[in-house]
């Protein structure tokens, strides 16, 4: 098996990472993968293994020193990380900003804004140093725009927004690569998470369309780090087709 680069992959454990995990594994790219379960980091492990190395690392992003020390922690070949995916994320509740819990407010803000920080903190430094890295930050159509009752997800995703821009800036003399994929309604976990478990609900959200597909997201996420070294995709929006809006979805 020979593996060519190295990726670190935040929120492999379902969804959108998990399937960034899996196209990438299919091109033999070496895999860090990260989340808090623990069983299906284990599953997707043996899953993977079979077509490239694999290393898990169990933490949550919320945990500034937990992330630096799983990412000290990575054995001497898993240590040289050239592609960072920035994926870990959720929403948590849909209310008005009238009613909105400040425990969900806080969950948004901790783990897709400030989570996504510690992580690039951990692994910018090794980029630079090399001059070389390429950072993949899922973003949202929720950080293009804001929608009814979206108020804090869509600042949190507008903060990844500017994030992204920002890195891309401050680490341009570097020849470091940065850009984000902007995703409207894939169809994971994230809406049993937003309504926190509420299953009716959550399905709901995707009746009546055919939403995107976490796996119509892995495979552009490939294309975007397999373009050659002088092509950076800087920002991409993608909507299923029956979107047009956050708010604007033809249903059959
Ligand atoms: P899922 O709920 O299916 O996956 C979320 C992933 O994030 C899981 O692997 C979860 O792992 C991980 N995660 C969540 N919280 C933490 C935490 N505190 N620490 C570490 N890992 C965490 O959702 P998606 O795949 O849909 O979401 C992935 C990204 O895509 C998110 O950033 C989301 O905002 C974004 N997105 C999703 C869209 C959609 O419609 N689904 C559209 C646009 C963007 P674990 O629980 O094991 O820690
Ligand atoms: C997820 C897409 O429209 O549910 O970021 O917020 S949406």
């Amino acid at each position: 098996m020979s593996t060519t680069k190295t990726a670190f992959i935040t929120g492999a454990t379902s969804g959108i990472g998990r399937e960034i995990a899996r196209e990438f594994a299919k091109h033999n790219i070496r895999l860090i993968l990260c989340g808090r379960r623990q069983e299906r980091l284990d599953e997707l492990q043996e899953e993977l293994s079979t077509h490239t190395e694999v290393h898990t690392l169990n933490f949550d992003v919320r945990d500034k020193e937990n992330v630096a020390k799983a990412v000290n922690s990575l054995p001497e070949n898993f240590k040289t990380i050239d592609i960072l995916i920035n994926n870990a994320g959720n929403a948590h509740g849909l209310d008005p900003i009238q009613t909105g819990s400040l425990d969900d407010w806080d969950a948004m803000l901790d783990i897709n804004v400030k989570g996504l920080l510690y992580v690039s903190k951990a692994i910018i430094p090794q980029m630079v140093e090399r001059k070389s890295g390429h950072i993949l930050n899922i973003g949202s159509t929720a950080g293009k725009e804001v929608y009814p009752n979206g108020n804090v997800y869509c600042a949190s995703k507008h903060a990844v927004d500017a994030l992204n821009q920002g890195m891309r800036i401050d680490l341009n003399s570097y020849g470091i690569r940065v850009g984000a994929i902007n995703p409207g309604l894939v169809e994971t976990e994230f809406s049993d998470v937003r309504f926190k478990g509420d299953s009716p609900r959550a399905e709901k959200v995707y009746q009546g369309f055919q939403a995107l597909k976490p796996q119509d997201i892995a495979e552009i996420a490939y294309f975007i780090v397999s373009c050659p070294a002088h092509v950076n995709i800087a920002d991409l929006t993608v909507m299923c087709t029956a979107q047009a809006s956050s708010t604007i979805v033809k249903k059959s």
